[in-house]
């Protein structure tokens, strides 16, 4: 029996226009993740004017970014990035919580892959481990999730909402 199954290409989509929210706290790491995920989208197939970067003051202000965004209509996909370390009070707790619900939210109120490129660390190290050294780059995972998610909305049926 063979059924019908859908996969994203990793091909970004001709036109396909992407929004990279950055987050500038932590800027040390955020901006290794955003060289991961620029080079991860041209090597995928988007064009240089295809790519938006919006610049965060830090991960909590990420959700309000990143719904105004989708909301556009401009954009197939919005890759979010930054990162959250642990400090020396629970602070960080909330922050990592909001950030994490509101990209969520965003993603499926608006419909639209909103993709959660946030690091959560207990240390700086950890971090840099994710930022383009020993486990790879976060943002290039988060751009090519973007592609393949937008790659593959564009094969599923429409939604019959009537929002
Ligand atoms: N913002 C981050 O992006 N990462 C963090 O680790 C962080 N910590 O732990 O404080 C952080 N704080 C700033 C926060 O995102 C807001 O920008 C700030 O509270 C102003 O609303």
């Amino acid at each position: 029996m063979s059924v019908n199954e859908y996969q994203g290409k990793l091909i970004a989509p001709a036109g396909a226009k992407f929004a990279v929210i950055v987050s500038r706290f932590n800027e040390f790491i955020t901006s290794k993740l955003m060289s991961g995920a620029i080079d991860a989208l041209t090597r995928h197939g988007a064009g240089d004017s295809d790519i938006d970067v919006v610049w965060s003051p830090g991960c909590f202000e990420i959700p309000l970014l990143c719904r105004r965004l989708a909301e556009s209509g401009k954009y197939a996909g919005v890759i979010c990035l930054g990162a959250v370390i642990r400090g020396g009070t629970e602070h960080h707790r909330y922050i990592a919580s909001e950030v994490t619900k509101g990209i969520a939210a965003t993603s499926l109120a608006t419909g639209l892959p909103c993709i959660f490129g946030i690091l959560t660390c207990d240390t700086i190290e950890q971090a840099v481990e994710r930022a383009g050294t020993k486990s790879g780059n976060k943002g290039a995972d988060a751009a090519i999730a973007a592609i393949e998610m937008t790659n593959l909305m564009g094969q599923l049926p429409a939604t019959n909402s009537t929002k």
